[in-house]
């Protein structure tokens, strides 16, 4: 066999043998590239007198032609074959479910949701939302509260302190969210409607109290704000929160440092059935407690208090949820079990609005 014809062979074995794109590429550069096999037979040509080139031009002419033909010859094949086999492998099977989106397993937590709720009632009133650190002073937690040094209501609150600072005096855990609007009066003018959401401290953990646990106060500040004010703006609370039209109310006698007269709001309930219904029935559950803003307070402030007046209420957010939405041990809400948080928690995308209904 000539030459020429052995290489043919030895090319059209490589061609064949090449099992994709890439391998054949290489064949190609080997025989018909600059230094491939084919080209350097071509070279060969000039050394050649003119009757063995009369043969050989023709000839490796022919063997060039015939190698570029079949690379891509085999070239459509393989790739025909490679689009094939994606065919195969890349197939989707869209009978398969979704997989669900963060939106739709994500739950918010009920404290959230009850903050949330009893926010969007207050602002729809016109109430602004306050906040403040978790990290207070002595003087902002009591003494401008109108608890003296050394007073026993101190005692009352459980207090978390921190170690001695710099100056001598121990910071504190906050243990109401009232300090929030000692800084609000020393900072605003009034008229002030203010509410403020947020984690307070107490030392205590039992089935209804935890460590950390929320509040809610509110806080109205003018010249004229009195007490008539404070029971309207309780019932149009108490009405939008437990979603009811009517609320039989009752007013108790109390006693906080801050507020003079003080008093602790019930609610009418029905406790007959499996669920306690609000608003109507022959039990009272206690839900918040308020009063007018005591002198002292004011004073703390940078309030006159020949001029200017208010009132304030807290409530306890925890206890709220529990209540609203049925859940029986407090510690729960802190445990971070999804399956609890699954059962109990709402779902991102439903916002609480008072033309939405809140809690649907
Ligand atoms: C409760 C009672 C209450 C307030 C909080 C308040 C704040 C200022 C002045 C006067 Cl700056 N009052 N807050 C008033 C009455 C009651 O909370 O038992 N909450 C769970």
């Amino acid at each position: 066999m000539s030459e020429i014809a052995e290489l043919e062979t030895e090319i059209r074995s490589q061609i064949d043998g090449a099992s994709d794109e890439a391998a054949l590429e290489k064949v190609r550069i080997a025989s018909l590239g600059k230094k491939g096999s084919i080209s350097a037979m071509m070279k060969t040509l000039g050394k050649m007198t003119p009757e063995e080139r009369k043969v050989m031009g023709p000839a490796l002419n022919g063997l060039k032609v015939s190698i570029t033909d079949a690379i891509a010859g085999r070239k459509q094949v393989l790739g025909k074959a490679a689009i094939e086999a994606r065919l195969v492998n890349e197939t989707l099977d869209v009978t398969l479910p979704l997989r669900p989106s963060p939106a739709q397993v994500g739950r918010i937590h009920p404290i959230t949701q009850v903050t949330d709720e009893i926010t969007a009632i207050f602002a729809d009133m016109g109430f602004s939302i306050a906040e403040g650190p978790d990290i207070e002073t002595d003087y902002y937690n009591f003494t401008a509260l109108n608890f003296p040094e050394g007073h026993p209501a101190r005692e009352m609150h459980d207090t978390f302190f921190f170690n001695e600072g710099e100056d001598g005096k121990r910071k504190v855990l906050r243990t109401h969210t009232s300090p929030v609007q000692i800084h609000t009066m020393e900072s605003q003018e009034p008229p002030i409607r203010i509410v403020i959401p947020g984690k307070t401290y107490r030392c205590d953990s039992d089935a209804t109290h935890s460590p950390m646990f929320h509040q809610l106060e509110g806080l109205v500040v003018d010249k004229k704000s009195n007490i008539g004010n404070l029971k309207w703006v309780l019932e149009e609370f108490a009405k939008a929160f437990f979603e009811v039209d009517q609320v039989g109310m009752r007013f108790r006698p109390s006693f906080f440092p801050f507020t003079e007269p003080s008093l602790e709001l019930d609610i009418q309930c029905d406790r007959s059935g499996k669920e306690v219904k609000f608003g109507e029935g022959s039990d009272w559950m206690e839900v918040l407690g308020c009063g007018m803003v005591h002198p002292n307070v004011l004073r703390a402030g940078g309030l006159d208090p020949d001029v200017y007046q208010g009132f304030a209420w807290g409530i306890g957010i925890d206890r709220l949820a529990m209540l609203k939405y049925g859940m029986p041990d407090l510690r729960e809400f802190f445990d971070a079990d999804v399956r609890w948080m699954d059962h109990y928690g709402f779902r991102p995308l439903d916002m609480p609005t008072l033309f939405g209904g809140l809690s649907t």
